[in-house]
């Protein structure tokens, strides 16, 4: 059990509002755990990404998770005060009635507010810190590219390929089933793909690989360069 003097001590310090980015987090779902607003039109994405798919993706299927950790934690009003990096750092503390679903919804939550910020660009290449970064700990791009597909393609089932990143900027390719993150480990993500079916099947169908491969020309560097700069800043939530 969650020890009631640190879950206030970390309520308190996570404050009653917080932010994706730039964007507020929208007030749609009675919460406390709101669905965060598209930061772009369903069709920005096109022709990569479908703008059905988005739609559905979004409104749908992440808006679920949300709804599904609230209700999870109706009856734990002190976890729910907390962010959702900290709720997921400390999923070997729940309850043992929620801690499925809080891993499943929270992460659920968690993975695709950080996926509609990295998306939305037009690809291309990083640079500054983050590019001598990826050449350092990846090998370049076109290494990190060809590693970060491969895990994708073969993550068996649904899931998801993440980019970490350590307070100290080294970044490392993994791979996790379901919805788990590597926020579940204390970790942080500096960005990943969602490779479930329900992210490219209607476009893609059973061509997983084809959407890993055409996702890049979607990614904007640029907010990822932001992540990168506030994880070495030790302020990067989800
Ligand atoms: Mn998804």
């Amino acid at each position: 059990m969650l020890q009631r003097r640190a879950l206030l001590t970390a309520a308190a310090v996570a404050g009653a509002s917080f932010t994706w980015g730039a964007h507020p987090v929208a007030a749609q779902t009675p919460g406390p755990f709101t669905l965060p607003p598209l930061p772009y039109p369903p069709d920005a994405n096109e022709p990569s990404i479908d703008a059905l798919t988005m739609t559905i993706h979004h409104d749908r299927h992440h808006a679920a998770y949300v709804a599904n950790l609230n209700a999870a934690l109706k009856d734990y009003p002190q976890l729910a005060a907390l962010p959702l990096e900290q709720l997921l750092g400390r999923l070997g503390e729940l309850p043992d009635g929620i801690r499925a679903a809080v891993r499943n919804n929270a992460g659920g939550h968690a993975n695709h507010s950080m996926f509609w910020l990295v998306m939305g660009g037009k690809g291309g290449a990083p640079s500054g810190p983050l590019a001598a970064a990826i050449t350092r700990d990846l090998g370049g791009l076109e290494a990190l590219q060809t590693s970060f597909n491969r895990a994708g393609a073969a993550q068996f089932g649904s899931g998801w390929v993440f980019v970490t990143v350590d307070p100290t900027g080294k970044l490392a390719i993994v791979a996790r089933p379901n919805q788990d993150t590597p926020l579940d480990e204390g970790g942080r993500v500096l960005f990943g793909n969602d490779v479930w079916e329900h992210a490219y099947y209607l476009k893609y169908q059973n061509r997983r690989a084809d959407y890993l491969k055409a996702w890049w020309n979607v990614v904007d560097w640029n907010r990822i360069a932001a992540r990168y700069e506030a994880a070495r800043a030790g302020t990067l939530t989800v």
